[in-house]
């Protein structure tokens, strides 16, 4: 039984950049929809019950068939949605320290610079999806990218550690049509001690299944 990461703050703790209705129609409709989807087919496949979802993304291909549209979806949907909430804060540390810091420098020239990125494939990408800051599995360089619907990074080899999820749920109430708005504002909510706790963990050695 796979289980929905628990917030520690209220729904409406983001207000008014986030309103509290969507925070909670988010986490409690459709974060548990997909949480309710994958365990529903968790239960009825005896052999991945016991899989962490986060590998059965990894390696995709080799998923039974039947399985495959659920997890890449609800499961995707699952994992994708513990990041989002898992990220943001009330009173966030707005900046990165440490190696995830340099990393940030080195790569990007800046924190200024990966957000403009940030939000740039944001606003391109069509449709429902996530803007994502991942850490390739292999060489642990970062890496942006963009996904559609509830695609993870996992599927393409990168550990994600930042997600903006561009699904009209997200932010429709309050921006409508500004997506861009809507992300501009939300990366202000990043606690970057969150994404280095993250960061960690895409480069610890138990992440390899
Ligand atoms: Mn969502």
């Amino acid at each position: 039984m796979k289980k929905q990461i628990t917030l520690n703050y209220e729904y409406n703790a983001f207000e008014p950049i986030i309103d509290a209705l969507t925070m909670e129609t988010h986490y409690a409709k459709h974060h548990k929809a997909y949480t309710d989807n994958l365990n529903a087919l968790l239960n009825d496949t005896p052999e991945l019950q016991n899989r962490c979802v986060k590998c059965m993304l990894r390696n995709f291909d080799s998923l039974p068939e039947h399985a495959k549209n659920i997890i890449r979806n609800h499961g995707g949907g699952f994992v994708n949605h513990n990041l989002y909430f898992d990220i943001i804060s009330p009173t966030p540390t707005t900046e990165p320290t440490g190696e995830l810091a340099e990393k940030i420098n080195k790569q990007f020239g800046s924190l200024t610079q990966l957000k403009e990125k940030l939000v740039d494939i944001a606003v391109k990408q069509f449709g429902s999806g996530w803007a994502w800051l991942a850490v390739d599995e292999k060489t642990h360089e970062l890496v942006t990218l963009s996904t559609a619907n509830q695609d993870s990074p996992l599927m393409q080899g990168y550990y994600p550690i930042l997600g903006i999820d561009v699904w009209e749920h997200a932010y429709y109430l309050t921006y409508r049509n500004l997506r861009k708005d809507h992300v501009e504002k939300f990366l202000t909510l990043i606690d970057w001690k969150q994404v280095e706790k993250h960061y960690q963990k895409a480069i610890s050695k138990d992440q390899t299944c």
